[in-house]
């Protein structure tokens, strides 16, 4: 269906355009464009997409395996889990739903990405990035104890996490080791959190009763049923101890020995191991283990922690990233909505971990408050080192016209990787022909004004000749969609502007 009406082209027919008075009319500005949008709930089978390969681990949820994406040759990680095993218990039913929308609307460098969401007959699939690292738990007994720096760098990037998911009101319930997966063999990985079935969204004037966790890692007060998200910070500080001790703070011969040890909540920092260990180091595990979890550190504050802090500082030669970045940054431009949300579509879906590694510290080395995205204020103390104060906050300004998809005020993960990676390492024919099947969800060779409006139509848009508008813009031959020659031309534009 084409965007042609009888006083000319890029009109929807009236049944479409129902605007009814509560609506509010918008204009293509008003688009808001996510990385979420993309997180597909698809009802096709997994195997015309994914070449199903080894078995990478199962529980009692069903399994996860290794996963071939046909169309990008990217191996993923696809966790299967049997519908009978969740449909009785609609307790169960929810707190899958829970996982996968929370993994949908996170965009985070420290959490693992959601692709795709399959539902056939018998099953339900995940599709989500693989990281082949291997778990923390695996690196600590490979490397026994780690040195204050690896484990504080380790230490920032899950409390990044946890800020963002305590930011946005989530509750993990289960971090351990386990759940900390490393992106790669190299000798300090990238660490994503994974895992997210025991998480909840939580109400900040209420406080959680009911039991999640595992015996080493959960706080005395969840055993109380009585808590709130500082029971994830418990958990950071049973992990710090660890990293740095090579033992666990609470330990027994079984669960309840254990439980019984963190119910009194009574750990030890003497030996000889921590005679080694410096106070800053001691003295934040004392604040992530402080019993009343009232007084308790949060995420926020201990991202600002002087031990983390100066064990985590990059080198000169690091901190020059952001500058080519910057520019990047500054001179981005995409026009048009929907090459926008084309470039969002990549860089959510279809770069690989490695071709945004470095973009991904520049990332991180920008965010100084450590909470996962980037703010104006973060923006503009770097700026205003490179120009005076007034031409730095008009450049702030500008970017986040630009790079601000969302609208949110922040510069988002994706929003980044997408605005600073090189545009040809983005566009090529293999990305485009892959996100032109995505946009054009009919598979009839064009893309409507209607499959436009079902993609990216959750973020704003109700008035619904923008959407005739946005075919337009692109619309070369003027049949009112968008072919992929089109299609292309639009991106390959972006390309140009950019050299
Ligand atoms: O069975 P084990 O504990 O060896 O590490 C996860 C766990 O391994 C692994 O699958 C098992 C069940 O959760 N796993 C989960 N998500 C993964 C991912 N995205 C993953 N391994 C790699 N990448």
């Amino acid at each position: 269906m084409g965007c042609f009406s009888s006083s000319g082209r890029h009109t929807l027919p009236k049944s479409e355009a129902s605007n009814t008075p509560s609506q509010v009319v918008h204009t293509k500005e008003d688009i808001k464009i996510d990385a979420s949008m993309f997180v597909g709930h698809r009802s096709g089978q997994v195997l015309e997409h994914y070449k199903i390969g080894q078995k990478i681990g199962s529980g009692a949820f069903g399994c996860v395996r290794i996963g071939t994406h046909i169309a990008t040759g990217q191996k993923r990680a696809i966790k299967t889990i049997h519908k009978e095993s969740i449909s009785e218990d609609l307790t169960e039913r929810a707190k899958f739903f829970t996982e996968v929308d929370i993994l949908r609307r996170a965009d985070h460098p420290n959490i693992v990405k959601l692709y795709e969401f399959y539902e056939d007959e018998k099953y339900f699939h995940i599709v989500t990035e693989f990281l082949q690292g291997g778990e923390l738990f695996d690196y600590i007994i490979k490397n026994k104890m780690l040195s204050e720096r690896a484990a504080a760098i380790f230490m920032r990037q899950i409390l990044s996490a946890v800020a963002y998911c305590h930011l946005n009101n989530i509750v993990h319930r289960d971090l351990k080791p386990e759940n900390l997966l490393l992106e790669n063999d190299a000798p300090q990985p990238n660490l994503k959190v994974i895992d997210f079935g025991t998480c909840a969204i939580f109400d900040p004037s209420r406080h959680m009763t009911k039991k999640y966790g595992t015996a080493y890692y959960i706080a005395p007060e969840v055993l109380r049923k009585d808590y709130d998200e500082k029971c994830d910070i418990w958990s950071c500080g049973v992990i710090l101890y660890i990293l740095l001790s090579g033992k666990p703070p609470f330990y027994g011969r079984t669960d309840r020995d254990i439980l019984k040890m963190v119910e009194k909540g009574e750990y030890s920092m003497r030996g000889t191991i921590w005679t080694t260990i410096s106070q800053g180091a001691k003295h934040l595990i004392s604040r992530m283990l402080d019993y009343n979890p009232k007084n308790r550190i949060s995420a926020r504050e201990a991202l600002m922690d002087d031990w983390l802090a100066q064990n985590c500082a990059v080198s000169p030669s690091a901190q020059s990233i952001p500058l080519a970045s910057l520019d990047n940054l500054k001179a981005f431009r995409a026009e048009q909505k929907l090459q926008h949300a084309v470039l969002t579509f990549i860089a959510s879906q279809l770069l690989q971990n490695e071709d945004s590694k470095q973009l991904s510290e520049a990332f991180r080395n920008l965010d100084k408050n450590g909470d996962g995205k980037i703010s104006r204020e973060e923006l503009l103390e770097v700026y205003s080192g490179m120009m005076g104060l007034e031409a730095a906050s008009e450049e702030v300004e500008k970017i986040m016209r630009q790079v601000d998809a969302n609208g949110s005020g922040y510069i988002d993960y994706t929003e980044f990787i997408m605005a600073t990676a090189q545009k040809e390492k983005m566009i090529n024919q293999m990305n485009l022909e892959a996100a032109f099947k995505v946009f054009d969800s009919d598979g009839s060779g064009k893309i409507s004004a209607q499959e436009l409006k079902a993609l990216l139509g959750s973020g704003g848009g109700e008035n619904e000749t923008i959407w005739c508008e946005l075919i337009k813009d692109v619309d070369q031959n003027g049949d009112g969609e968008i072919d992929i020659n089109e299609f292309k031309a639009m991106m390959m534009s972006l390309v140009e502007s950019h050299k």
